[in-house]
């Protein structure tokens, strides 16, 4: 009688910590990242999942994986939409294959500053983009620092006219395609991860990213030759998969959204601290980096605003020249 007692006793506690969630196991998830750690969206990934496990009280426990281990950005974007991968940290780029949409933040001199893209990501079209990528089975947490992108090959680059003809690799992903056809170079999109050896053997002639990506991944050492032309100020965006962010508590969404903004900040800072140094890095090593006529990039890639496939992207570029 006494163990029946004592069981039924166990019984009531169980059911009612379980109702409290005290009990919630705490589930290992999986980020995935393609740059090395201490790279600053490496940085930023480790600063959000050390609050993500404060703020969900070890309910929610992320394991970075850097340097690609899980896959190229496009692959872990589908793994992550299917929920095999809870987290992901990549360009908008990839994001764009399962939502034509967030392309817009890939479209060329866009933004003008980074003050004016934050003004934009931090307001309502940039939040308006984090919850709309639902569409893909996807949740926006959030978005990092990635600077301006410039190109860079293995031969001198002076001027615009440097670029005809050069095979040069992009993001796998449909506006740099078309903004580099339209410089009059032959776009090649290839994955980050086989970018250095493409361009070590030849197979391109050159590529296009900001400082950290040229310098860290080594493409410096083999295409020293920069142009300064700030093409696109694309921003990274951290992503959840919906199948595993809807089996969250309100409580834990919120906490990961907390985790995410106060992540972000620490992102920009570092960010800010590591171009400048890439940037001397480069130099150090003898690169030879030229300052670009902007105006003659602008007008050669002015088109592509008006594509045909590009026609869901007007109103939000006229309401994104607008933000002030
Ligand atoms: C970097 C970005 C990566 C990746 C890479 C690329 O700037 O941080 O997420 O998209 O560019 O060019 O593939």
């Amino acid at each position: 009688m006494k163990k029946i007692g004592l069981l039924l006793l166990m019984v009531v506690i169980v059911i009612s910590l379980s109702g409290s969630n005290m009990l919630a196991a705490a589930k290992i998830c999986k980020l995935a990242e393609v740059h090395p750690d201490g790279y600053p969206t490496a940085e930023g990934d480790k600063k959000f999942a050390e609050l993500a496990e404060k703020y969900t009280n070890g309910r929610v426990k992320i394991q970075c994986f850097f340097n690609s281990q899980l896959g190229t950005e496009n692959d872990v974007v589908e793994q992550t939409k299917l929920g095999v991968i809870e987290f992901t940290r990549v360009s908008i780029a990839p994001v764009v294959s399962v939502y034509p949409e967030i392309g817009v933040f890939s479209l060329p001199y866009l933004f003008n500053s980074h003050e004016h893209q934050w003004k934009v990501l931090n307001g309502p079209i940039g939040q308006h983009f984090l919850s709309a990528v639902e569409k893909a089975n996807l949740v926006g947490l959030g978005y990092f620092e990635a600077g301006a992108r410039h190109f860079y090959a293995r031969k001198p680059l002076n001027s615009l006219a440097d670029l005809k003809g050069l095979k040069i690799r992009v993001q796998p992903s449909p506006i740099p395609v078309a903004m580099v056809k339209l410089l009059g170079a032959t776009p090649t999109p290839i994955a980050y991860g086989e970018v250095y050896s493409a361009l070590q053997t030849g197979v391109v002639d050159g590529a296009e990213n900001n400082y950290p990506s040229w310098v860290t991944a080594n493409h410096y050492e083999v295409a020293k030759y920069l142009i300064e032309d700030g093409h696109m100020r694309q921003p990274e965006i951290l992503v959840v998969s919906k199948k595993f962010f809807d089996s969250l508590s309100k409580a834990d969404q919120e906490a990961l959204r907390r985790a995410m903004r106060e992540a972000t900040a620490f992102q920009i800072d570092a960010w800010n601290k590591y171009e400048s140094k890439m940037l001397e890095q480069a130099k150090a090593k003898g690169c030879v980096i030229k300052k670009a006529n902007i105006a003659e990039f602008q007008a050669a890639v002015a088109p592509i605003f008006d594509l045909p496939e590009h026609k869901i992207y007007k109103p939000w570029v006229e309401r994104i020249r607008a933000t002030k």
